[in-house]
């Protein structure tokens, strides 16, 4: 007998509507997920979701035998922005296969390597900055890391500065990236169709969509006209001379500006949220601060850390780790079914339902976590991280959908970490701070901000 996924009451023609909070939809979602278990259907204006929360059943659901990724509507709409790229296209699209074996080794340890010099450059620029500002300076920690991780994609991946640390107004790129994607978002919470019928916001829409071809294109140009094109053997120059093995093709014109667009997205806005979670956790746990700490100066004492440090940095991986846990950035990821199938021993799926698996909830699933709610970097020490049961952290997605840039993100957030504790003080500048959670397509700790009082190494 086939079980019916349950589904908390809604209202006619609007379903769950009114229990999500078009602010804090993921929030809202957790919210539901504790009163409604791990799995659920959701109804909201006639797009239907089913949510998913437990290892038990995300073990299943990350089997790709059984399961594909799946366009949320979030995903589905910021295609206009972003195109096949990477991120959004789907598995099925002959550019989704070309670019993914085009780039996989540009992520990997020999890429990550020759792009450190480049994170370490902005780096310096955030621990410079932080420096002059003296004792006294309020930094706003999410504002602060966006600048960073937008500035190190470009400069890794494109050999372009943003410069971000030397304005108080962000490149108009940045801006137009923001408003596109809340854009996507707002039409994904509507029926189809519905979110572009106000021609006033299709208009700016369109503006800030033009504003990001432009800029990518300007870069692509540049780069074709430039006589070292293929020397830098960066990403922009391998996506625009290597051909692919299968295919003997090379990128479109077009594909390569979308692939731009989703870097710059996908590569900022999540690592900016890890670093500034992890950031609020270490103030809030101040022993796991000062065994953060003493790791760093252990490992490195009062040098510059180079790329082979960060590997050692062994215990700033866990508390990341611990972070993406507690916080995962970005908080969803759907697939569906290949075939009509059956899930949890009795609910039946179709190819046509979204299953959405909700970290946040799956990462405190209290069959797999003691003490899910608490902080604990110490789970995640390698013997005991190899005991979790398969599936039940998935921060970075699953299978060959997984993250590209999950090498790239951790390198970058245990580099910049290590360099803030090694030669910082933090404090909160307001002891009283409570978390709050923004929500873009991303999570962030919102008013989070510190001071930073410079620690005399003693060397
Ligand atoms: Mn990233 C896919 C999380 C950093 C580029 N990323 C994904 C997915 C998750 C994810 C989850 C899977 C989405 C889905 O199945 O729909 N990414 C993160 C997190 C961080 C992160 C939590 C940082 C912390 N991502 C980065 C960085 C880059 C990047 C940095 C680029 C430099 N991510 C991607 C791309 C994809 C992706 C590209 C799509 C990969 C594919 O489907 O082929």
């Amino acid at each position: 007998m086939s079980h019916v996924i349950p589904r908390p009451k809604g209202l006619p023609l609007i379903g769950n509507l009114a229990e999500i909070d078009p602010e804090a939809p993921v929030q809202s979602i957790i919210r539901l997920a504790k009163t409604n278990g791990p799995l659920f259907r959701l109804e909201i204006l006639g797009n239907s979701l089913v949510i998913v929360g437990s290892q038990a059943l995300a073990n299943e659901l990350c089997d790709e035998t059984r399961f594909q990724k799946a366009l949320h509507r979030p995903l589905e709409e910021a295609r206009t922005v972003a195109g096949d790229g990477l991120f959004t296209a789907y598995d099925e699209e002959p550019n989704w296969g070309k670019a993914h074996r085009l780039l996989m080794p540009a992520f990997g340890p020999l890429g990550l390597r020759s792009m450190f010099d480049r994170m370490l450059d902005i780096a310096e620029q955030m621990m410079t900055r932080w420096e002059r500002f003296g004792d006294g300076a309020v930094i706003d920690v999410a504002d602060n890391m966006t600048r960073l991780t937008l500035d190190t994609i470009a400069l890794s991946a494109f050999d372009f500065r943003f410069n971000s640390f030397y304005q108080s107004e962000l490149h108009p790129f940045v801006n137009a990236m923001s408003r596109a994607l809340e854009e996507s978002g707002r039409r994904a919470r509507l029926p189809h169709g519905v979110g572009r019928l106000n021609l006033l916001r299709n208009r700016l829409f369109e503006a800030d969509t033009r504003v990001l071809r432009e800029v990518a294109d300007r870069l692509i140009e540049e780069r074709i006209r430039d006589p070292r094109l293929g020397e830098r053997g960066d990403l922009l120059d391998r996506m625009l001379t290597a051909r692919d093995l299968e295919t003997g093709e090379t990128l479109s014109r077009e594909n390569v500006g979308y692939q731009m667009i989703t870097f710059l997205v996908a590569g900022h806005e999540t690592t900016s949220g890890l670093l500034s979670f992890a950031t609020w956790l270490l103030l809030k746990h101040p022993e796991t601060l000062a065994k953060a700490r003493a790791h760093v100066d252990r490992v490195l004492g009062g040098a510059t850390p180079g790329f082979e440090d960060i590997g050692r940095l062994s215990y700033l991986e866990q508390i990341l780790e611990e972070t993406l846990r507690l916080w995962p950035t970005a908080p969803a990821f759907g697939v569906h079914a290949r075939e009509t199938t059956t899930i949890g021993g009795r609910y039946k799926v179709t190819p046509e339902d979204v299953l959405l698996i909700l970290t946040p909830v799956l990462h405190r699933d209290p069959a797999v976590w003691e003490a899910p709610g608490e902080f604990r970097p110490e789970r995640f020490a390698p013997d005991r991280a190899a005991k979790l049961p398969p599936h039940a952290w998935k921060p970075f997605g699953n299978g060959q959908r997984a993250c590209i840039g999950r090498g790239f993100a951790m390198q970058e957030a245990v580099l910049v970490l290590a360099l803030m504790l090694q030669r910082f003080d933090i404090t909160l500048a307001d002891a009283d701070y409570k978390l709050v959670v923004s929500e873009t397509l991303t999570l962030k700790p919102k008013g989070l901000r510190i001071h930073a009082r410079r620690r005399d190494t003693g060397d």
